[in-house]
């Protein structure tokens, strides 16, 4: 399927001018001075034009020709003694389809035979690969990934499907976890249940560093120690996915450990839920992310003023920047290869100086075939909220009695994986995010 992906990045370059596109793939890394290998992930832009999962490799693309020149590395038989095989080109040829196999120590020989007059690279650090040839042609290090960048925000068919598997296995990890749950385990038994359930269903690879926080670890975004004891009323914060072919899931869900929301905690949920359900009920094309941002943040704040954690005007508590003290991060991202994937801010395009919307990742107008993260949330961070609590600015709008009962809260995140399609949306997520829903898979 990569074919299609070369395709796509070829029509966006001028086909009559004499250049190539060069891209060295992931080395093996080890572990500082040790043989330890580190298991191997491609980086994503040679994996999006390649297929090709396997170190110490590299790309020509002839903008002219349309030709795709892989390189691979030549491996001795000591390789094959500690690997199991060395493969040989044919195999290579079979398996990855380039219209021309080269070993990689022949890189600079094939780029002098093309004699390109443009060479472009990812960056400066890419391009320092093929520094030793005689300068008589120009290294451009700005379009390319421009070029990439546009190409992997508008997922094709393939695409789209290898993030709906990674989400029915995400959402059947879920639902193992929301069943084994019980006041008394630690965190990384869950996270144990998690992976069990993704390796057996084929995914190897995590998409990030998976989050199983419970209670007050909730209220740190990204804690990943996942090592504290589960007490009975805790909520329990799990953000975790794996990657299905490099593209990712990322959901999150809030539940209660023992299988019952307490009265606030509900209140507190269904505030996220309000919040969630407002943006889901906007996202189309067209829709703007940092006016969901807002949308999301506005609703969550009408959600605290009921439960009267916060006071006054509902525009005061959104222009004074109330509602960062509880939603400190942004409302969602991109995601694909990269679980913060790219493309969020276009050229031109800079972050919102503000309190909460400055750590938005991605500012554009939704588009058909992009996919977006959308997770709200609602937290506790002590950090945050003891100075806030002092300051005569901030704690007029606090009922401060109950913003101190709620430092050891924690937080609640709720959140799906959303494709943008012509006349609308499709969730990606399927696992429970109504209360009642929630509390019945748990109890059941
Ligand atoms: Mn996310």
């Amino acid at each position: 399927m990569q074919h299609q992906h070369r395709e796509k990045l070829f029509s966006l370059f001028d086909d009559n001018q004499n250049g190539v596109v060069f891209v060295q793939g992931k080395e093996t890394m080890y572990r500082y001075g040790t043989d330890y290998e580190f298991p191997f992930r491609q980086e994503s832009n040679f994996w999006y034009l390649t297929g090709v999962n396997e170190a110490d490799c590299s790309l020509i693309l002839d903008l002219k020709t349309e030709e795709y020149h892989l390189f691979v590395p030549k491996r001795d038989a000591q390789y094959a003694v500690w690997h199991g095989y060395v493969k040989s080109k044919e195999q290579y040829v079979e398996e990855y389809k380039p219209d021309h196999l080269h070993y990689q120590n022949d890189v600079l020989k094939v780029l002098k035979e093309l004699k390109p007059d443009v060479i472009y690279c990812l960056d400066d650090e890419q391009a320092e690969f093929i520094e030793d040839l005689d300068r008589n042609f120009t290294v451009e290090t700005e379009s390319l990934i421009d070029a990439l960048t546009y190409c992997r925000v508008l997922k094709t068919d393939w695409e789209l499907d290898q993030m709906r598997e990674a989400c029915r296995v995400n959402n059947l990890a879920y639902l193992e976890v929301m069943k084994a749950i019980k006041p008394g385990m630690y965190e990384y038994e869950l996270k144990a249940i998690f992976n069990k359930v993704q390796i057996e269903n084929g995914l190897l690879q995590d998409a990030y560093n998976g989050i199983f926080a419970s209670g007050v670890n909730a209220s740190i975004l990204h804690y990943v120690e996942n090592k504290s004891l589960i007490k009975d009323g805790d909520l329990f914060l799990m953000d975790a996915g794996f990657e299905c072919n490099g593209y990712a899931a990322d959901y999150t869900r809030t539940f209660p450990a023992n299988g019952k929301y307490t009265d606030i905690q509900k209140g507190i949920y269904n505030s996220v839920l309000t919040g969630m359900t407002a943006v889901l009920d906007t996202i189309k094309p067209g829709v703007k992310m940092e006016d969901l941002h807002m949308l999301a943040s506005r609703t969550m704040m009408e959600g605290l003023k009921d439960l009267d954690i916060v006071r006054g005007d509902i525009d005061d508590l959104m222009n004074e920047n109330i509602f960062a003290l509880f939603f400190p991060h942004g409302l969602g991202h991109f995601l694909g290869l990269d679980t913060h994937d790219v493309g969020g801010y276009p050229k031109g395009v800079d972050r919102i100086d503000r309190p909460g919307i400055q750590f938005l990742r991605a500012r554009r107008d939704l588009q058909p075939g992009m996919v977006v993260t959308i997770e709200p949330g609602i937290y506790f961070v002590p950090a945050v909220l003891y100075p806030a609590l002092e300051d005569p600015a901030k704690n007029k709008f606090l009922n401060t009695e109950k913003v101190a009962s709620l430092l050891n809260f924690g937080g609640v995140r709720i959140e799906d994986d959303i494709a943008v399609t012509e006349t609308g949306f499709e969730n990606l997520t399927n696992v429970p995010k109504e209360v009642d829903e929630i509390e019945q898979v748990m109890n059941a």
